[in-house]
């Protein structure tokens, strides 16, 4: 298991490499160049600029998150295949400069989802990401954009990109018409199209899940379920077409049995990395983000650990969206002191794990 940490970039992060490097067992960061628009080619010269600075602090750079699909790919519009196209280039370009993974997501407009972003845990004084399907419901779709955009303490926010979302109505209103299986198709499409570069070149793309694991404002989602990956990864039969499971995403709906979900597609070969974190239910469809700590949520961090351990144990894993603690202000979920506290405890678990298994 080889631990990772979210980084945005020397311009658009409140935590330095000097101090994720200073998190015990820290191996490496998952890197996003936050600026590029989805569809957008990432050039070698911002890539090898970023991963330079990332291996100067003494960090590996393995695994580079959200180069995000542009939205005519999801749609199956005609412009798609010069997206892919330069989809293709940045598959090319990272490999060049050692990225062995791609994770990425295939959702519909909108990336992960909360209806708060910082709501106070009262027990301890802490805040952290929370969702109420109740309150989305009140919202509608541009409400949770101005929202979200007026609460991220001045800093952008993976999957919110201010470009892609300008043209929410239009964008929303051409869904209408596409469902899960039209969705799945293009899915299909895009894959095919990029999965012969990625085995040439030696690159996994690792298909995030839907968060929360369910469709949100009649949008169609394909991926919050074991059936869906399954049907994910025989879209392609390709080890290059796997997936980051994040059991926070998975979380959000406790019919998803995470253990056995990280068994089955481990043992398959199928993981490439992982988010880690725990979820918190207090009610239907209600929920926020917790300490990473089995017993402050409602997941079993040590059997998912011990399951990654079982099934997968050379991916690639990080601590996910932390609360903000100790009066930390920062970009929410990517604050530096509750996902230290995470990895720590994950490499605990992990440690404690193999010590008690080959002993
Ligand atoms: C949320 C992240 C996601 C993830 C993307 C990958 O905080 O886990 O934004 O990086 O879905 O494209």
């Amino acid at each position: 298991m080889k631990m990772t940490f979210r980084w945005f970039g020397e311009n658009s992060d409140s935590i330095t490499l000097r101090q994720i490097k200073q998190i015990p067992g820290m191996t490496g960061i998952m890197g996003f160049l936050d600026y590029k628009a989805a569809g957008e080619v990432w050039s070698e010269a911002e890539i090898s600029a970023y991963i330079a600075g990332v291996k100067a602090a003494g960090l590996d750079c393995d695994v580079i998150e959200s180069v995000n699909v542009h939205e005519d790919i999801k749609m199956g519009l005609p412009a798609r295949d010069q997206y892919i196209e330069n989809y293709c280039i940045t598959i090319r370009n990272l490999a060049k400069y050692g990225v062995k993974v791609i994770v990425y997501n295939f959702m519909p407009v909108f990336d992960w989802l909360r209806t708060d972003l910082a709501r106070v845990i009262d027990e301890d004084g802490s805040n952290s990401l929370y969702f109420d399907e109740v309150e989305l419901g009140e919202m509608g779709p541009i409400d949770i954009v101005r929202s979200t955009a007026e609460n991220t303490n001045g800093f952008t926010l993976p999957g919110w990109e201010p470009e892609r979302l300008a043209e929410l109505e239009t964008t929303l209103e051409r869904y209408q018409d596409i469902s899960a299986d039209q969705l799945r198709e293009n899915f299909k499409y895009f894959l095919e199209a990029i999965i012969p570069t990625c085995e040439e070149v030696g690159v996994t793309m690792a298909c995030h899940p839907d968060d929360p694991a369910w469709p949100i404002f009649g949008l169609p989602r394909i991926a919050h379920s074991k059936e869906q990956f399954d049907q994910i990864v025989g879209l392609v039969d390709s080890p290059r077409n796997a997936l980051c499971l994040c059991s926070g995403s998975l979380g959000s709906n406790l019919q998803n049995d995470i253990p056995a979900i990280v068994r089955h597609f481990g043992q398959m070969g199928r993981i490439a990395c992982m988010h880690i974190r725990n979820v918190k239910h207090l009610g239907t469809r209600k929920f926020r983000e917790s300490s990473h700590l089995s017993t402050d949520g409602d997941l079993d961090m040590y059997e998912i650990v011990k399951a990654v351990y079982e099934a997968c144990p050379d991916i690639y894993v990080r601590p996910d969206h932390g609360r903000m603690i100790w009066d930390e202000v920062g970009r929410p979920g990517y604050g530096l002191y509750d996902r230290a506290l995470g990895a720590a405890y994950l490499n605990g678990l992990y440690e404690a794990i193999e010590k008690n298994t080959k002993s």
